[in-house]
């Protein structure tokens, strides 16, 4: 027998074993991992449900995320860690292990709001609000979307123009994670030379954001209407880096990419629940997990969730070396939720009925994948980018 083949089948403590992935980490992106889960299994967890059932988000946890580190980590300088790509992925999983709400807070704080001023701000800007927004002492949002322009950002309504040496802000940004919660707000907008970006702090008068409810995904995230309304700013308020669309688009890139990761964890949570419940449920006098068709399915999924680690992976190792193309990103995203969405989806059916409560978390995941499939891109877009680099042709519009 080749010494290379372990002898007799053992039991897998995790699915991903199978696949070996905790050993392409290095050690810093294994601490890092294993610091983020420990700190969702033990403060997070307990809690997840009752926030997703009540609709909330503690204020709090914001400084706790900036005490753990994760917010704007892949970031250098002005408070943040400077971490690599992959490191950054894998506290995204290990949040959205937890619930995508958590890991949404931290994208949009770190990947966008943060991102955005990190890459385009002024120094006075940086200087102001990233050392705050790192620490948790202050929070973020992005506004990009737009009640008739979501998929479509080049159509965006919300304008911005110039009154002597200010610029004034008129329009309304639809569906902004984070927006009820904000101490500031980057905003997209319009202006007679193209689109420009805005750091607007939304104590600013003519600034509201008003909550959106009974959603039946991402309920422990806060979502929002931002209403602007004659909002007068400072020229020192504009990004000086930002010209065209292009520059919250880039944003996009990197929020996207730690969902490339983040959904993973979604769905490993979910198998991890599906592999217990089967254990031990009995049904027709034995353990579900002794079917066949039950087998099927849980090594289907683990295939899945292994592929998407090792995509994941592999796209951040290209990051952390010579940057992704927005393709690759499109690629990854795709891919990772759609297949994150259908393991959740199949292991509640392992669950029966017992899947369809707060108990267990495979369903809540599912609910929450359906916001993670449409924002930073909808699966369709990610296809038509996909197929814009296969053909050359675009088939957006
Ligand atoms: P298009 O002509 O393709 O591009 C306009 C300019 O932008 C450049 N570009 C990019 N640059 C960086 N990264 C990318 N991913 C880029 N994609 C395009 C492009 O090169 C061009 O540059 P230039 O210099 O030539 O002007 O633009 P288009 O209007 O045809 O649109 C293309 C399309 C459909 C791919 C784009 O509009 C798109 O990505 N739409 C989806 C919108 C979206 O994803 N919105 C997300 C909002 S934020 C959010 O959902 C947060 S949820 C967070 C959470 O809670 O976790
Ligand atoms: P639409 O663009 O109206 O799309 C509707 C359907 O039409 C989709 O299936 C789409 O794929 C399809 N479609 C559109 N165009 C085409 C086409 N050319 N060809 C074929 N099919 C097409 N935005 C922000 O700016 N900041 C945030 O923080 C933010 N947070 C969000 C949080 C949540 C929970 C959700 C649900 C959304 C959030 N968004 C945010 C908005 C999100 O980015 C948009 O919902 C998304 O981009 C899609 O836009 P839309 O909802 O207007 O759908």
């Amino acid at each position: 027998m080749s010494a290379s083949v372990v002898s007799s089948p053992e039991v897998c403590s995790t699915p991903l074993e199978l696949f070996d992935t905790d050993r392409r980490l290095d050690q810093d992106e294994r601490d890092i991992a294993a610091t983020v889960r420990k700190f969702v299994d033990t403060k997070l967890r307990p809690n997840i449900a009752e926030w997703f059932e009540s609709a909330t988000l503690p204020r709090e946890l914001a400084r706790q995320f900036g005490e753990l580190g994760v917010l704007g980590m892949h970031l250098d300088g002005y408070g943040c860690a400077g971490t690599n790509a992959v490191s950054y992925g894998l506290a995204c999983l290990e949040l959205e292990a937890g619930d995508s709400g958590l890991r949404s807070f931290v994208s949009v704080q770190g990947s966008l709001s943060m991102f955005s001023i990190h890459r385009y701000g002024s120094e006075q800007q940086k200087q102001e609000w990233l050392p705050q927004l790192a620490s948790g002492h202050a929070i973020g949002c992005f506004g990009l979307t737009e009640p008739d322009f979501g998929s479509n950002p080049a159509g965006m309504r919300t304008r911005a123009r110039r009154d002597g040496k200010d610029w004034v802000l008129d329009g309304t940004k639809m569906w902004i994670t984070n927006g009820n919660l904000a101490d500031v707000a980057t905003v997209w907008a319009q202006t007679d030379e193209g689109v420009r970006g805005f750091v607007v702090p939304t104590a600013t008068k003519g600034f509201s954001a008003h909550a959106i409810h009974k959603k039946l995904s991402l309920r422990a995230s806060v979502t929002s209407e931002l209403v602007l309304e004659g909002v007068r700013l400072p020229a020192s308020a504009e990004l000086p880096g930002a010209r065209g669309l292009s520059a919250p688009l880039s944003c996009l890139n990197e929020a996207r990419f730690g969902i490339i990761f983040g959904a993973l964890g979604a769905a490993r949570d979910s198998l991890h629940t599906a592999l217990d419940y089967t254990r031990t449920r009995e049904v027709f006098g034995r353990s579900l997990s002794s079917y066949q068709l039950s087998q099927e399915k849980l090594a289907n999924m683990t295939v899945q969730l292994g592929l998407g680690m090792l995509l994941a992976l592999h796209l951040g190792r290209i990051k952390d070396s010579e940057g992704l193309r927005p393709e690759q990103v499109s690629l990854g995203k795709l891919n990772n939720v759609r297949e994150a969405l259908n393991i959740a989806r199949e292991c509640r059916t392992l669950l029966g009925a017992s899947g369809i409560t707060l108990e267990y978390s495979p369903l809540r995941h599912a609910n929450n994948l359906e916001s993670v499939l449409t924002y930073e891109g909808t699966s369709e877009m990610h296809l038509l980018s996909i197929g814009r680099a296969l053909t050359g042709q675009a088939a957006f519009r």
